[in-house]
C-alpha cells in the first residue's frame, strides 16, 4: 500500500467514524440518541437568532455560554481571531471528547460535517442548526489539543 492509497483508507476510515458517530441510527454504542437530542442542521431561511463568537488561540470561545430557545434555527458567525486555525463542533460531550482524540492521533485530518465550522486564522465561518429539545449541550474546537486546552462551550436550549 503507497502512502496516497493509505491516507485515503485512513481518510475514509474517518469520515465514517465521523458521520457514523454523528447521524442519528443504531450505533453499536448505542448513545446516538444524544447525539439527534441535539438538533438538526438547519436551514437559512428558518434562521431566527444570529449569534456571533469568536474564537482565539488562547482557546476559548467568546461567548462560551450560549442559550437558544428551543426550535429556533440558530445562525453562528464564527470569526477566527488567532493564528491558529479553530472549529466551532456542537455534539454532546461525551461525543466531542472522542472526536478531540480521535484528531489527537490524526491531527491533519480535514472533516466537514453539518454540525461544525471550521475556520483559517483571521476568516469567519458559518454553522445553521436548529435546536430541537430542550437541554444542556456541548460544543468544542476539536483541532488536535484544543478540547484538552479547555476550548470548549454550552448552548443552554429553553
Ligand atoms: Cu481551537
Amino acid at each position: 500500500m503507497n502512502t496516497k492509497t493509505l491516507l485515503a483508507t485512513i481518510t475514509t476510515t474517518f469520515a465514517l467514524v465521523c458521520t457514523g458517530a454523528l447521524a442519528s441510527g443504531n450505533h453499536a454504542g448505542g448513545h446516538d440518541s444524544e447525539t439527534s437530542a441535539l438538533g438538526q442542521p438547519g436551514k437559512a431561511a428558518k434562521v431566527k437568532q444570529t449569534i456571533e463568537i469568536s474564537l482565539s488561540d488562547t482557546m476559548r470561545f467568546n461567548p462560551d455560554t450560549l442559550t437558544v430557545k428551543q426550535g429556533d434555527t440558530v445562525r453562528f458567525v464564527v470569526k477566527n481571531d488567532g493564528k491558529l486555525k479553530h472549529e466551532l463542533v456542537l455534539g454532546t460531550a461525551k461525543q466531542l471528547k472522542e472526536h478531540a482524540e480521535m484528531m489527537r492521533k490524526f491531527p491533519e485530518m480535514e472533516h466537514a460535517d453539518a454540525n461544525q465550522a471550521t475556520v483559517e486564522p483571521g476568516k469567519t465561518g458559518e454553522l445553521i442548526w436548529q435546536f430541537t429539545r430542550k437541554g444542556t449541550f456541548d460544543f468544542a474546537c476539536l483541532q488536535a489539543g484544543h478540547f484538552e486546552a479547555g476550548m470548549r462551550g454550552k448552548v443552554v436550549v429553553k
